[in-house]
């Protein structure tokens, strides 16, 4: 049978799909809206205490949709959803994906902060992966994902593709630390902004002995992993979307500067409908912020430091 990719931003009809038999991957729609198959494939929301869907797809399922490949996906199409498709349609044969492979997807999937990608064989190729472009929330843009991640799998990378990536995510690196443009400490006195890359991430049980804690930052590429090696919480300006992002490194360091909740208790202190989870969030969809709004963000968030 030949493979039927349905996208969809609906949960309705994503629930229409399911229940012709599509099966559905990774199909959260915000935290409590999940439509789940035969297989369960979801680790979103309220399914999140489920392994992530490529490493189950991989080790337990390689070929259980061989003869009824059809497949309902929202989002954006990345290595978790597309390999767990590739593994559940056959696409590749099972010993092109190796243990350590999906292992990476699933841990880069659940944790990219902590993952240096780079360190590994197998990370350069997930790298390749993720710095692919044109992979686009649409059928056309998982197509196109599945045709790059067989390649890969069946392929593998030249020494100049291996070296690209590792260029590539460099200058990403430099560039994310050149975005930097203010640090404040605990007492909200300014602090020196870092000039190289190699402070541990702002989390694990000493975190709080460390004196950076808000970092407001511009940058056009993604920089998270660089960022949390300066503070635990980060304000994200996007100039191009003209938005603001606030994430904290991870749950417990959330709960640690903010309270119970996290994030969660921060919103209510901001006008208009900003809103997340409680590690990630930020300015109200549709509203263009402006640089100095982000500044102003920070301000706020000083304030209600706990920790
Ligand atoms: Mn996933």
């Amino acid at each position: 049978m030949k493979l039927e990719i349905a996208f969809t931003n609906d949960f309705a009809q994503a629930c229409a799909y399911r229940d012709q038999g599509y099966e559905p991957i990774e199909c959260a729609f915000g935290q409590n809206q999940s439509v789940l198959g035969r297989f369960n494939l979801d680790h979103h929301g309220k399914e999140s205490f489920r392994e992530g869907v490529a490493i189950r797809a991989c080790r337990d399922l390689h070929g259980a949709l061989k003869d009824d490949p059809r497949f309902v996906v929202t989002g954006t199409p990345d290595a978790d959803a597309v390999l767990a498709i590739i593994a559940l349609a056959d696409l590749v044969p099972k010993d092109c994906i190796s243990p350590e492979f999906y292992r990476l997807v699933e841990l880069n999937d659940v944790d990219p902060i902590g993952t240096d990608l780079l360190e590994s064989r197998e990370g350069v190729e997930l790298a390749w992966f993720n710095q692919r472009e044109g992979l686009y929330q649409n059928e056309a843009g998982f197509r196109e994902a599945i045709a790059l991640m067989t390649q890969l799998l069946t392929e593998g990378l030249t020494s100049e593709e291996r070296d690209h990536v590792c260029k590539a995510d460099a200058a990403r690196r430099r560039n994310a630390l050149e975005g930097m443009l203010s640090l404040r400490g605990k007492d909200g006195a300014e602090l020196p902004l870092p000039k190289t890359l190699d402070a541990p991430l702002y989390r694990g049980p000493d975190f709080l002995k460390r004196d950076g804690r808000i970092l407001v930052v511009k940058s056009a590429v993604w920089g998270f992993d660089v960022w949390y090696r300066a503070a635990p919480c980060v304000v994200s300006y996007a100039s191009r979307m003209a938005k603001i992002t606030v994430g904290c490194c991870n749950e417990e360091v959330a709960r640690a500067l903010f309270g119970e909740g996290g994030l969660g208790n921060v919103w209510s202190h901001f006008e208009g409908a900003w809103g997340g989870r409680e590690t990630i969030g930020g300015s109200p969809r549709g509203v263009r912020m402006k640089l100095n709004d982000a500044y102003r963000t920070a301000a706020i968030l000083g304030e209600c430091l706990v920790g």
